[in-house]
């Protein structure tokens, strides 16, 4: 059973300056990208949420966006992107989400899809994401919102359920209904011309666009889109994430009870290090930095690790190496263990070794 959660954080580029300017803590905010042709010409990029109860929205033009600033109640501040900060911010925070999960994909610069399946439960998802929430809110003041499903679909939508600073949990059974009154034209990946053509057959939402029988979505929409919009109207989709630039590989699960005890952890550490493995086998690398990540009972969440003494590409020091860090953790703590992670990094690539060689 595949659990995937989706993040996104809340009106981004707007807390990022939120962050770095105490001074605006009653102000709402708004982010301009200039054009440059003119002082004022250029278009919103993101308004925080005091700002977009004043009716300002990405897109606005920046002339029109001050309009309605100006009739607003709160003072709202105009601020030019700084896109490079807000990278570095969003480099932070991706880093923070990785170490909870399996495998990440960063969709965007303030999204990412996150791999849970190994939790095994709803339940111990939803506590990985509030984990995920909490520290990012506590190391960059950022407020993040997450949804939690089957598949990349059902996450993504389920993190635009409650927004800011929100989490929805749509358990497989919740599906149906979650879709079942919700506007077609909020369906992810229907756009404003595809709503239009549903309305045209009198479908508005997306129960009733289950409802159409797929030959004539596909006579309508072709082939590939009307399948497409077949399988979303019932809250199918991918399972899998795309492999984004990996620079670790890890694999963290949670143990069938809290534990301290060795003879417990070493089947899992052997278990997490040969499916690290696997990974690192398919991508052709050797690792140099074995971690292994631990989350206490208290949810705390700790890493400890080592550089080897040169790069391989067998399991057993990897085994090895997790084994050793593990119990020199459990010398330290008194608390038990309730998820265990290992992972492999400092890669480089064996095949291009080989090349150079020659
Ligand atoms: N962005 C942009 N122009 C747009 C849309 C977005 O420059 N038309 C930028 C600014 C946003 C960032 O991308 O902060 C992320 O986009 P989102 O669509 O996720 O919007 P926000 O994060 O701003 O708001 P929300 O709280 O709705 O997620
Ligand atoms: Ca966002």
């Amino acid at each position: 059973m595949a659990i995937i959660a989706h993040i996104d954080l809340d009106s981004f580029f707007a807390s990022c300056e939120r962050v770095r300017s105490p001074d605006l803590d009653d102000h709402g905010i708004v982010i301009c990208m200039y054009s440059g042709r003119s002082k004022d010409s250029g278009a919103v990029s993101t308004a925080d949420y005091t700002a977009r109860d004043a009716g300002i929205h990405a897109g606005m033009p920046i002339t029109r966006a001050k309009d309605l600033a100006a009739d607003a109640e709160e003072d709202i501040a105009f601020l030019a992107a700084d896109k490079e900060y807000y990278g570095t911010v969003s480099e932070r925070v991706m880093r923070i989400v990785r170490e909870h999960a399996d495998d990440i994909e960063v969709a965007s610069i303030d999204e990412a899809y996150v791999e849970l399946s190994s939790c095994g439960s709803y339940r111990e998802a939803e506590t990985v994401m509030e984990t995920v929430r909490q520290e990012i809110m506590g190391q960059e003041q950022v407020t993040a919102s997450a949804g939690i499903g089957p598949n990349k679909l059902v996450a993504k939508m389920a993190s635009d359920r409650d927004k800011p600073d929100g989490m929805t949990v749509i358990r497989p059974d919740d599906v149906e209904q979650f879709l079942e009154g919700m506007p077609v034209s909020d369906l992810y990946g229907v756009g404003p011309k595809t709503a239009e053509q549903l309305h045209d057959m009198d479908v508005t939402t997306v129960g009733g666009l289950r409802e159409i029988p797929v030959q004539r979505l596909i006579a309508t929409f072709g082939e590939n889109r009307g399948l497409s919009l077949h399988e979303k109207s019932r809250g199918k989709g991918s399972e899998t994430l795309e492999d984004t630039e990996q620079k670790q590989l890890s694999r963290i699960r949670t143990l069938s009870q809290n534990t301290q005890s060795m003879s417990d952890i070493r089947p899992v550490i052997r278990e997490l290090a040969r499916d690290v493995m696997e990974r690192v086998d398919e991508r052709g690398l050797r690792y140099a930095r074995v971690s292994a990540i631990f989350v206490t009972t208290e949810l705390d969440r700790h890493t400890r690790s080592r550089t080897l003494k040169a790069p391989t590409d067998a399991e057993e020091p990897l085994f090895r190496a997790a084994e050793d860090l593990v119990s020199d953790f459990l010398e330290e703590t008194s608390s038990d263990i309730r998820r265990i992670g290992v992972r492999a990094a400092e890669f480089d690539d064996t095949e291009q070794q080989t090349l150079d060689g020659f």
